[in-house]
Order: structure tokens, then sequence, then C-alpha cells
């Protein structure tokens, strides 16, 4: 861990390169173990349709962030990548950082060639970067399974919706107002519909939670509008969440990323082997017990 942190983003980009390769991430099992036991960031997930402005907000953020010091990770993870082979990841991140500052790494990852889904591929980096981070942000477009794949891997969701788009009604008949923490209306400089959106959104909201504890907020970025407030939801959450109640998620993402991990691999015949070896006790990380889980079963199955 030390001389990850010490690698800068080479030694943290080789790192990623591994767990990207099927199968490479048994190499970098230890240390991502290592990486779980000593997380510092808040894990921040972006979502939403294609579009909507979410690596434009990303990208703003980061650079307010970094303009006060503090270090920021992100990821944008696309399921279409699978089809591109990557080639639309460079246009969506849409980041203008500085290549020479160590204190932003901004990264995109394909699941091509890997089994399970996006989130199964993006924990195991997320785990790595927050470790390393003081922000990590986590981008993924789409709507539908994405929202639900981000909360396995982000300590808070930001949902986007877009003025004039009926985003809001859309997501609350696929039961996707329950997922974020946070949501925002984008492009708020287009005026009334931004605010009929904002209207729209706190509505569906309110009705998916029952009593609209959900922060909802509008936004531009070229106008400035909003952005410190997000920022400042965002710390408040964080803040407010407390050591445990962010240990407990996270212990709850890596036991579900393990028993995700071996259901793709192994079917429910091989979790049903595991039994109880795959329950993951507390304060355990789950990478090196994945590994040591894939070996055993895979002599059984021949995998
Ligand atoms: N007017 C206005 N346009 C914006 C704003 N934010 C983003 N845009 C524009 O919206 C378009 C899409 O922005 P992106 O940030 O790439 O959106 P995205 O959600 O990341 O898109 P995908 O990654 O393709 O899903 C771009 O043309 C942006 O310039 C805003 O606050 N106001
Ligand atoms: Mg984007």
């Amino acid at each position: 861990m030390a001389a990850l942190r010490a690698g800068g983003k080479r030694a943290l980009a080789e790192a990623l390169a591994l767990i990207e390769r099927a199968g490479g991430e048994a190499e970098v099992a230890a240390l991502i173990d290592e990486a779980f036991l000593a997380p510092r960031a808040h894990v921040i997930g972006f979502t939403g349709p294609p579009g909507v402005g979410k690596s434009t907000l990303i990208d703003a953020l980061v650079r307010s962030w970094r303009a006060s010091g503090v270090t920021v990770g992100v990821i944008a993870v696309d399921p279409s990548s699978q089809i591109t082979r990557g080639a639309l990841l460079g246009d969506r991140i849409r980041m203008r950082t500085d290549p020479e500052d160590q204190g932003v790494f901004v990264r995109s990852l394909a699941s091509r060639g890997r089994l399970g889904g996006l989130s199964e591929l993006a924990f195991p980096a997320v785990v790595l970067m927050r470790a390393i981070y003081d922000r990590v942000v986590v981008e993924t477009v789409g709507v539908g399974q994405s929202e639900a794949e981000i909360s396995a891997v982000a300590d808070s969701v930001v949902l986007c919706v877009q003025p004039g788009s009926g985003d809001s009604l859309q997501f609350m008949k696929a039961g996707i107002m329950e997922i974020p923490d946070i949501a925002v209306v984008t492009k708020s400089d287009m005026g009334p519909p931004a605010r009929r959106a904002l209207a729209d959104l706190k509505g569906a909201l309110g009705l998916a939670s029952g009593g609209g504890e959900v922060a909802a907020l509008m936004l531009s970025v070229p106008k400035g509008e909003g952005l410190a407030e997000l920022a400042a939801a965002l710390d408040a959450r964080f803040a407010a969440g407390g050591e445990a109640d962010w240990t407990t998620r996270r212990h709850a993402q890596a036991e579900s990323w393990l028993r995700t991990s071996l259901l793709h691999r192994f079917g429910e015949e091989g979790v049903a082997a595991a039994g109880a070896a795959a329950r993951l006790a507390p304060g355990a990380a789950p990478f090196g017990l994945r590994q040591a889980l894939a070996d055993r079963l895979r002599v059984i199955y021949q995998g």
C-alpha cells in the first residue's frame, strides 16, 4: 500500500490494468485487501442518461476540489464498452485535468472480456483508489441496471436528470428513484424547463421515499450555479454517516461483491458449495478470500 501511494499514478494505472485483465486480479488481491482495510475517500457515484451532463459536472467538481487541495480519483465505467471496445470512453470523460497533477487520476474501465457485471470490475478499482485519494468519483451512463450497479460500489449516489426530458417520471416508473442520495437537475441555465424539472424531480423523490429526505438541487456548469451546494451536500452526507456506518455499508458491498463474483464464475452451485466460507467476517477483506475460494471451487468444477 505504501508502495502504491508512493508510486503515484503510474503504480495505480498498473494495478488497475491487472484488475481489468481476466484473472489478473489474482496478482493484486493482497494489495486490494490492504487497500480495503485503509479507506479514506468518500466514493461518489454519478449516474443518469447519456448526455445529461455527468462528465461536465464531474470535471467542474474536480477542478474545485483540486483548487482547495482535495485529491480525486475518477473512474468512468461504460456498459456499452463491450461492444465499442471503449472507443467512446475517451469522449465520455471530458476531463480537462493537468496530466502533471499527481492529485487527480482519471481512468476509464471497460468490462470487455470479463465475466460478470460492471460493479464486479469497478469494485476492486474503487477500493484501490479510495485508499489513495480524498474523493473517488465513479461515472456510469445509462438508466436501469447501472443505478443498482453504482450503489454496489459507491458510498453516495448522485442521480442526474435533464430539463425537458421527463426523466423523473421515467425513473420513478423504473423504480430508480429509490437509489439516489442526492438528485440534481443539470443545465439550470436552460431557465423555466429546468425549474419545472426540479419540481418534477422533487415530486418523484417525495413519492418514492415517502418523505423526501433526498436532497434535490439544480445546477449549471457554465454559470457556476449549484456546484458549491452539491459539494457541500456531499460533504455533509459523508460527515453525517460516521465511520461505523460507512464501514457497515462497505462491508455489505464487499460481501455482495464476493458472492456475485463466485456466482458469475461458478453458478448457484458454486455459491452453495462455498457455503459459509463465502461469508465475510467483520473487519475482513474479500479479495484474497475470493481467490482462495475460487481455487478450491475450480478443483471441484474444473472451471
Ligand atoms: N447548457 C448547458 N450544457 C451543458 C451543461 N453541462 C453539460 N452540458 C452539455 O451537455 C452535453 C453532454 O455533456 P456530458 O458532460 O458529456 O454528458 P454525460 O452525461 O457525461 O454524457 P455521457 O457520458 O455520454 O452519458 C455537452 O454538450 C455539454 O457541453 C450545463 O450545465 N449547461
Ligand atoms: Mg460522460
